[in-house]
């Protein structure tokens, strides 16, 4: 309590950002009378450096907003109405338990589906609990994959992981390339370190078939045609063949399949290629060449060549270049992706997740399959329960109009747990109240960088709200489970994680965590995962052939072969002030974004009888819907962009960029090709 007459004090509480972004800022909130005043970056987190984002510099306002779900809500009117009543977690909690019991009874677990993904990105808050209880009843399991599986599974088939080198190494590279990905927009806070980078000499090359605000602020862009990425590869590894670039030393002793791949290039030469790529052949000559003699070279690629129908491929090929140039060798040089890997393999996962408690053998659905998964009655047992949490899945799953169609069933007993009503909400029995990341604890590791928080909640939860693992907790009671492992404390599992014995994690205690906020996992100063290979690939060595892709029945070689399609190809890419779904109900962030709509080339806007400002008809062979057009010269001729969110559209239905986008199977890795959608447009 505060002196009479004296403001009371104002508490700093140390925390992390719990959004699905690479960079997982610390944060420092102000707290008052358990209100929270201020949300700011943490000035002395080394990657946040005291910035947060467009999107989180408003917090607060996502914390505070009036639209918040802070009571349990019981669905009143039809499906996608979105008419709620609210009821006590009592009544909500015995409901459910009860809804689920009768349709394992009758169906089988498996006919109920928990589906998360990343929507709270951190160890027990995204999965831990939900694991264990689910796992545990024998539900169907969700196969995660629209963000980053593919990646690394292409990745893998050449380096046996995905992967690469510690990201803040790229300040020691002398040649980088951003390769489809929009750092400025989706991973702001490593701009500052490609920045250094250049201070002290690097040039930064953009490969992306979109003028991205990252490519403007390149040296060199090269406006690639979408999906030729690995096309583009294989004419660098046959400059870098043809010219003697290759680093023979570090090939023989590290890499299996050389003279496979040098037969293969044999095809990929610069002019042989420069139409499918779009780029000039002397553009595509000195790129490689530079590439190659420019010590140490960084590939930096993210999530833009995934999601194609051969997104898979696209990786494992251009993880091939940094082998044949011997860039591992160098600090700063190699291929510089997701740190998940390294900082799930530090921390003891299964004693989080508890794989020894769930039922073996359960049924897999993929994710991206969802909308066909619910339509199916022929599906045995059919999908009878769905609980999401951490997702939004109407906006974000291809073919959004065939999941609508699933969510509207009458027979699907929906619950969604979140802190807004979504877009998938609104087809809920039941919608549950979420806590904030202000409002529970987490440990955070960061897909981007080597940083491992402690997220301290700042504020008890608002109104009813409940976090995921108190959720969990309350869900297996009512079904009448006793198990103690269902019921850990949160900060028992974070220890648990925390004690694995990896050598990376060495020191770091919860208890320094708690006062610091956060410690870097404790990687060698000067880390080069492979300068002398050691690459975890069933041979031991790089795979530029590979026997376990052939045994697939997959080529064992890197190939370049680029989806194609009748009409235009969409690129629907992240926006500044969404994250994925998120925000975009939130007034200021939506009135920054507007109307649903389509950027396109003036060349294909004449054609077409479209002009700027006009409400055009956008269709593919799933979905129509209604956007603004915009010509621009951001795009090349033959590819348009629309923001991936979930936008009214120009007709004013709850439609987003989904409803183009087709359920596509990436060629492995279970993914989907969301970029590979052609469509047309018309004037309305
Ligand atoms: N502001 C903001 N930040 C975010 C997010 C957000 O929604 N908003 N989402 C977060 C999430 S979940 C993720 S996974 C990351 C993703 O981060 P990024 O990978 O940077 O984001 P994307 O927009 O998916 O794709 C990046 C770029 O790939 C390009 N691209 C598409 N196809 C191709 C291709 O075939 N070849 C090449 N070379 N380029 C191609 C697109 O034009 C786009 O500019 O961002 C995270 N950060
Ligand atoms: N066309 C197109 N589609 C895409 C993409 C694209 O580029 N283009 N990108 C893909 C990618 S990379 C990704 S990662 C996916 C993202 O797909 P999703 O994960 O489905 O999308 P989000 O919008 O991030 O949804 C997260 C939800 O979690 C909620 N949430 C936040 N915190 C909590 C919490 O503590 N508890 C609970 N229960 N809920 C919480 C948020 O309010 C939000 O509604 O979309 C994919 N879809
Ligand atoms: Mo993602």
């Amino acid at each position: 309590m505060a002196e009479p007459g004296l403001a009371p004090e104002i508490a700093h509480i140390r925390g992390a950002c719990g959004h699905d972004c690479p960079d997982t800022c610390g944060w420092v909130v102000g707290v008052r009378d358990g209100v929270a005043q201020s949300l700011v970056g943490d000035p002395t987190h080394p990657f946040t450096r005291g910035t947060l984002c467009a999107k989180v510099n408003h917090y607060l306002e996502r914390v505070y907003h009036p639209d918040r779900v802070l009571h349990p809500l019981k669905r009143v009117g039809a499906k996608g109405e979105g008419r709620f009543t609210r009821v006590t977690w009592n009544e909500a909690l015995t409901d459910i338990a009860a809804r689920w019991l009768a349709i394992a009874d009758r169906h089988g677990a498996e006919a109920i589906l928990p589906y998360s993904s990343a929507g709270v990105q951190g160890l027990i808050q995204q999965a831990s609990l939900d694991m264990r209880l689910f796992g545990s009843m024998g539900c169907s399991a969700l196969d995660r994959n629209i963000c980053g599986a593919v990646a690394s599974a292409g990745m893998a088939a050449t380096l046996g992981v995905g992967s690469g080198i510690d990201p803040e190494a790229i300040v020691h590279s002398r040649f980088i390339v951003l390769w489809g990905t929009n750092t400025i927009v989706t991973n702001l806070h490593y701009w500052p370190l490609v920045r250094a980078a250049r201070e002290r000499g690097a040039t930064v090359v953009v490969v992306d078939p979109v003028r991205t605000r990252t490519a403007e602020a390149a040296d060199c862009h090269l406006a690639i045609r979408p999906g030729s990425d690995a096309t583009l590869a294989l004419a660098m590894m046959h400059v870098i063949v043809r010219d003697g670039l290759v680093d023979h030393d570090y090939v023989t002793q590290h890499a299996v399949g050389y003279d496979a791949l040098v037969e293969r290039v044999r095809d990929y030469a610069p002019a042989a290629v420069a139409d499918a790529v779009g780029l000039a052949a002397e553009a595509i000559e000195r790129f490689a060449r530079a590439y190659a003699t420019t010590q140490p070279s960084l590939l930096r690629p993210l999530i833009g060549l995934e999601h194609h129908r051969n997104g898979a491929m696209q990786f494992r090929t251009i993880a091939c270049l940094p082998v044949l140039t011997g860039a591992w060798r160098h600090r700063g040089g190699g291929l510089a992706r997701s740190t998940h890997a390294l900082q799930f393999a530090a921390l003891d996962m299964d004693a989080v997740l508890r794989p020894d408690v769930w039922t073996p053998g359960v049924r897999v659905l993929n994710m991206r399959d969802l909308g066909r998964d619910l339509c199916d009655t022929a599906l045995a047992p059919p999908v009878q329960a769905l609980m999401v949490y951490g997702a939004n899945p109407a906006v974000t799953i291809p073919n959004q109009n065939r999941v609508l169609d699933g969510l509207r069933r009458d027979d699907l007993f929906t619950v969604v747990h979140d802190l807004f009503v979504t877009d998938t909400a609104r087809f809920a029995d039941y919608v549950l109240p979420a806590t904030s990341q202000i409002e529970h604890l987490d440990l955070s590791p960061a897909w981007g960088h080597l940083y491992l928080a402690l997220n301290r909640p700042a504020i008890p939860p608002r109104g009813e709200s409940l976090c995921n693992t108190e959720l969990f907790r309350r869900l297996a009671h009512a079904l009448g489970r006793t198990e103690p492992w269902l019921f850990d404390r949160d900060d028992s599992m974070v220890r648990a994680a925390l004690a694995s014995g990896h050598p990376w994690l060495a020191g770091i205690t919860y208890d320094r965590l708690w006062n610091d906020g956060f410690a870097r996992l404790q990687a060698p100063a000067d880390w080069r995962p492979f300068a002398t290979g050691g690459f975890p690939t069933r041979s031991g060595k790089a795979e530029l052939y590979s026997e376990p892709l052939r045994e697939q029945g997959l080529d064992p070689l890197p190939a370049g072969n680029r989806p194609t399609g009748t009409g235009l190809q969409l690129i629907s890419g992240k926006a500044l002030h969404f994250l994925n779904s998120g925000y975009s109900h939130i007034e200021r962030h939506r009135s920054r974004n507007g109307t649903l709509y389509i950027e396109l080339h003036a060349d294909d806007a004449r054609t077409r009888g479209v002009v700027t400002g006009a409400v055009v008809r956008v269709w593919s062979d799933v979905g129509e819907v209604q956007a603004v057009c915009q010509v621009s010269d951001r795009v090349r001729p033959g590819v348009v962009w629309m923001p991936f969110g979930g936008l009214t559209d120009a007709g004013g239905a709850a439609r987003s960029v989904n409803a183009l986008t087709a359920e596509a199977p990436t060629d492995w890795g279970g993914g989907t090709g969301y970029y590979d959608t052609f469509v047309e447009v018309a004037p309305v």
